[in-house]
């Protein structure tokens, strides 16, 4: 049965405050999102369009309502079924059918598909393929514009089924709190995939919700242009006036199924579809027009004539277009750098650790770049739970070092958001086991940005935090995560050992136009005072250091281990064995050829990480060694790791836990010896 209540609200006429020239630009914004979503779906049952695509059949109103009100400068966010929102903005039909067949020459190269269409020049942030992701994306959007102080604001569409996301809470709070330049625009039409929203979503309505965080709202007519319109109107106004975020529930109902791959046992009564179908946006928007005598029928024909000779002409040359190669491909996964690095400076005599050595190159960078801004929890005045921004809050202002709510998910999108429209952004997770709150915006969002929208967009940010144990946190607060980001293809992840190193890899991090994964270790936090240059230096990723030269036996360590293979190193060379210590210093890029270097000299490898040892960067480094150096090796290489245990409690347990110099020496002894 069809929902009576909403069907009543449908029927209420709204405010109109549209020209007779902004109805027909409409009419013509709908005409083209319908005749686009028809063919667009024949396509795909013909299998020239692949995977799938969403069809906002039914929706049309709320993209030629309220996208018309975005300017230039303003942008939008939008998710799978973002068709008309994009063509409302302005993006290219031709370039949209062509990245739904996979060309070349679609918006995202043929790489990314309907989902993912963006057009950064238009303000168009992109479609998503992640429910909810739009909305933690747009305050990031939204962050970067109110700075630049332009009056630009931005609208985030998503679903009714988005609004049960954390991410709409923790960005409803996040906009609110800040008073962002964003609207929420939830189109509920009724369903999330086959789910009734009803059923799902407590509360009077998702508007409402608004009230909890003092967002005002309003639940209107989607099918009613004029309504939306108004709305928008009124959100936009108050977005431009510094008044904060406004949160819009429009309500609507899809014609199609929800995709166009859905072959899905039905779910909807034909009553309820019909229904809705007599309320559909064209055919009320034309009978007002004609009432109006704006519009003649003959008027009304010629226009569908006119969209349909011009979704033809695009089709046609969207299938004319060649497909992407994988060679252009595999150049849009990674970031580009520039290639001239400056040679890193001497040491010099003063002496910094480690902690104070990533505290100055934020200093640093922040002085010299404006752009540059810091999002994370308690990191303003008391710099941090570790102090590592303690004086930039003094220095730099609340602005850029931005205390954050504990809302781990909106403060990696509002990052990733922010970076996406020009800002350099450094996100801190407290601890780095926290992390696993943040994923959707490191590993979906920032880690393929670039390459899912064809290469155009530049999201530079760092996302850091320390990880490790050795102070008795327990195993929620000790884990060592580098392999979760090492295994997604466009992030690059960092992990320093040095106070030297920490200080020029993360200047290169923040640097970076890409998403930099930067890993920081609590037990170095605590290390000694070391030889750091005072000025602004580059660490080249993707170059190992060799810490100390030997000729027995390589030994590759990363971060709090590099110090302990030092130690066993040492030891050993008092038994008369020469070890070679290594720092691949960054994960990824891992530097191969200095560590099989050193194996064709040595013979012998020994892998150290801190991490459990199934699973770990051991056995990538032991199968390029194996893959590189395999006839040089006297002995099988051998790793030590954690045991496969979550981090003990127990001081005694916890040291034993970590891998320490007598297991390094141990292992190190039996490849020597063996050969
Ligand atoms: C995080 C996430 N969960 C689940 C999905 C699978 N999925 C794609 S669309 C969709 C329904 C979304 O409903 P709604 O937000 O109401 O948007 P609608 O499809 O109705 O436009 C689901 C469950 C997804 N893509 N992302
Ligand atoms: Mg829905």
């Amino acid at each position: 049965m069809a929902d009576v209540t909403i069907l009543e609200t449908l029927t209420r006429a709204a405010p109109n405050t549209l020209t007779p020239a902004d109805r027909r630009r409409a009419l013509v914004t709908m005409l083209r999102i319908r005749q686009f979503e028809t063919r667009a779906k024949e396509l795909f049952l013909q299998g020239v369009i692949k995977g799938t695509a969403h069809s906002s059949i039914g929706q049309e109103a709320i993209a030629a309502g309220a996208c018309p009100v975005l300017e230039d400068r303003d942008f939008l966010l939008t998710h799978h079924r973002g068709h008309g929102h994009t063509i409302a903005k302005g993006a290219d039909i031709r370039r949209m059918f062509a990245e739904l067949m996979g060309r070349a020459s679609g918006y995202c190269a043929g790489l990314g598909g309907s989902m993912h269409i963006a057009d950064f020049d238009r303000g168009i942030l992109g479609a998503n393929g992640i429910v909810g992701a739009g909305i933690g994306l747009g305050t990031g959007a939204a962050l970067a514009v109110q700075l630049t102080g332009s009056g630009a604001f931005g609208i985030s569409f998503f679903g009714d089924g988005a609004a049960n996301e954390g991410i709409f809470h923790e960005a409803m709070n996040l906009a609110a709190i800040w008073k962002l330049p964003l609207i929420f625009f939830c189109e509920n039409n009724q369903y999330g995939l086959t789910t009734r929203t009803e059923t799902v979503t407590a509360g009077p309505s998702i508007a409402a919700r608004g009230d909890a965080y003092g967002v005002p709202n309003t639940r209107i007519d989607g099918n009613d242009l004029g309504a939306v319109r108004e709305a928008v109107e009124h959100a936009a106004l108050r977005a431009r006036d510094g008044a904060g975020p406004t949160l819009i529930e429009a309500l609507t109902y899809r014609w199609d199924d929800h995709s166009m791959r859905a072959n899905l046992p039905s779910y909807r009564t034909e009553d309820e579809e019909e229904a809705w179908q007599t309320a559909e946006p064209i055919i009320r928007l034309k009978a007002e027009m004609i009432a109006r005598s704006e519009l003649a029928e003959a008027e009304y024909t010629d226009l569908v004539a006119a969209t349909e000779a011009e979704i033809e002409a695009a089709i046609g040359w969207a299938r004319d277009q060649p497909e992407p190669d994988m060679d252009t491909a595999m150049s849009l996964v990674a970031t580009p750098r520039p290639s001239l690095w400056d040679s890193p400076p001497e040491r010099g005599a003063r002496e910094i650790n480690y902690a104070e050595a990533i505290t100055e190159a934020f200093a640093l960078e922040m002085e010299h770049d404006q752009d540059v801004i810091i999002l994370g929890e308690d990191v303003g005045r008391i710099g941090g739970i570790f102090g590592l921004t303690r004086g930039l809050y003094s220095q730099f202002g609340a602005e850029r070092v931005r205390d954050m709510p504990i809302s781990e998910g909106a403060i990696a999108s509002c990052g990733v958001g922010a970076a996406m429209r020009g800002k350099r952004v450094i996100v801190e997770a407290q601890l780095w086991d926290f992390v696993t709150l943040m994923m959707d915006a490191i590993v979906n969002q920032a880690a393929k940005a670039r390459y899912m929208l064809g290469g155009k967009a530049r999201v530079p940010v760092v996302f850091r935090g320390p990880q490790g144990a050795g102070i008795r946190l327990a195993a929620q607060h000790t884990q060592s995560l580098e392999m979760f980001f090492a295994n997604i293809p466009g992030l690059e992840v960092y992990a320093p050992s040095s106070a030297y190193d920490a200080k020029g890899l993360m200047a290169s991090a923040i640097r970076h136009d890409g998403p930099v994964v930067f890993l920081e270790h609590k037990l170095l936090y605590l290390g000694k005072a070391q030889p750091v240059p005072e000025g602004r230096y580059l660490i080249e990723p993707g170059r190992a250091r060799v810490v100390r030269e030997g000729s027995d036996c390589t030994v590759i360590a990363t971060m709090a281990m590099v110090e302990r293979a030092v130690q066993a190193a040492e030891q050993l060379s008092r038994e008369g064995l020469s070890v070679e210590v290594i720092d691949p210093r960054t994960i990824k890029p891992l530097d191969v050829d200095t560590i099989c270097d050193s194996v064709r000299k040595t013979n012998r490898a020994v892998v150290v990480h801190e991490a459990p040892l199934f699973g770990g960067i051991g056995g990538e480094i032991a199968a390029a060694i194996s893959e590189n150096a395999f006839d040089w090796l006297d002995a099988p290489v051998l790793r030590i790791g954690a045991p496969e245990s979550p981090v003990p409690y127990n001081d005694r347990l916890e040291r034993q836990y970590m891998p320490d110099a007598a297991r390094i020496a141990a292992a190190v002894k039996s490849v020597t010896y063996r050969s």
